[in-house]
């Protein structure tokens, strides 16, 4: 009988994964039976087959998974384990703050620690006057930490790679953002492709297909992902979706009643604040087309 050993899939491409040993020897896997689903990220026992490949045959038991919700394909899983999210944003391509709204949901949904990383620095004269930073204002004003960097000019790369050491983190953000750019400088001997914005459409060209995990020098490892515009929230249970909603949490105990789920209900201190510009309209707006469409 042969010995299992210990593993993490760095990438998975469907029914095929590529693992990586604790000495770091990469082995291409398949895996047993059809109740399996290893995902990126995933620490594994497999065993070695005859050709050099692998066979995976348990996966330990996971300290958070991340799911996206596509359109075409349904729920996928996209990556366990990871504590930390990092989302990036950036000028070019123009921000959209109701994506910004669901990826916040989902770390708060998997207790996971949110860091928004504004990227591309180099494009602004006046960063302090751009339409990006007055959008992102929003959420700093609710609490989200934000790092600001140029992947291109190098600013402030280090305090990314401080934020990063001891962590198993996931970089999400729109195609184009410059997620891969980042893991590129962070990890410069690995093959990773870059895809230039569309001219025409001021889009980037998802250049990403699959989320693939890279251990870092400093410790801690970070996950590039495609350019996923939607996380699986549901079924979570509606007053725990308000709850990731962070800024809610400081009224919901006013609510007159205790399982309020701020929509209608009378006496509720949430939609007061909305009214009274305390909550922003924009992010209350978010929250009800998340809750209708968990309800669809
Ligand atoms: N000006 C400038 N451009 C950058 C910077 N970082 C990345 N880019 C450019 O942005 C474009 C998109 O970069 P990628 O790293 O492929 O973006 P991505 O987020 O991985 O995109 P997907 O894989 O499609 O999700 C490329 O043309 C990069 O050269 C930066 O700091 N400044
Ligand atoms: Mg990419
Ligand atoms: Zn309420």
């Amino acid at each position: 009988m042969t010995a299992t050993r210990i593993g993490v899939v760095i990438v998975n491409y469907g029914r095929h994964m590529t693992l990586e040993t604790p000495e770091g020897q990469r082995v291409s896997c398949r895996i047993k039976g059809r109740e399996l689903h290893p995902v990126c990220g995933d620490e594994v026992r497999w065993q070695p087959l005859a050709d050099g490949s692998g066979l995976i045959t348990h996966i330990e038991g996971r300290r958070s998974l991340l799911v996206r919700q596509d359109p075409r394909h349904g729920q996928r899983p996209l990556a366990a384990n990871v504590d930390r999210m990092l989302v990036m944003v950036a000028p070019r391509p123009e921000l959209d703050p109701f994506m910004l709204d669901r990826y916040l949901a989902a770390a708060e949904v998997l207790r996971l620690s949110a860091l928004l990383v504004f990227n591309k620095t180099d494009l602004l004269t006046d960063i302090e006057s751009s339409e990006c930073n007055r959008r992102l204002d929003e959420f700093i004003a609710i609490g989200y930490a934000m790092l600001k960097v140029s992947v291109r000019s190098g600013e402030g790369l280090q305090t990314v790679k401080k934020a990063l050491r001891g962590h198993t983190s996931v970089v999400l953000g729109q195609s184009g953002a410059g997620k891969s750019s980042l893991l590129k400088a962070l990890v410069p001997e690995a093959e990773i492709r870059i895809g230039e914005i569309s001219q025409a459409t001021d889009e980037g060209r998802h250049t990403t297909s699959v989320a693939t995990l890279y251990h870092l020098p400093e410790g801690g490892a970070l996950i590039d992902s495609p350019g996923v515009r939607n996380f699986h929230l549901w079924p979570l249970p509606p007053a725990q979706l308000a709850q990731c909603f962070v800024e809610f949490r400081k009224y919901a105990p006013q609510c007159r009643f205790s399982n309020c789920l701020h929509e209608q209900e009378p006496g509720c201190a949430v939609t007061a604040a909305v009214t009274n510009g305390a909550i922003s309209a924009r992010r209350y707006q978010s929250y009800r087309s998340i809750t209708l469409a968990a309800k669809s």
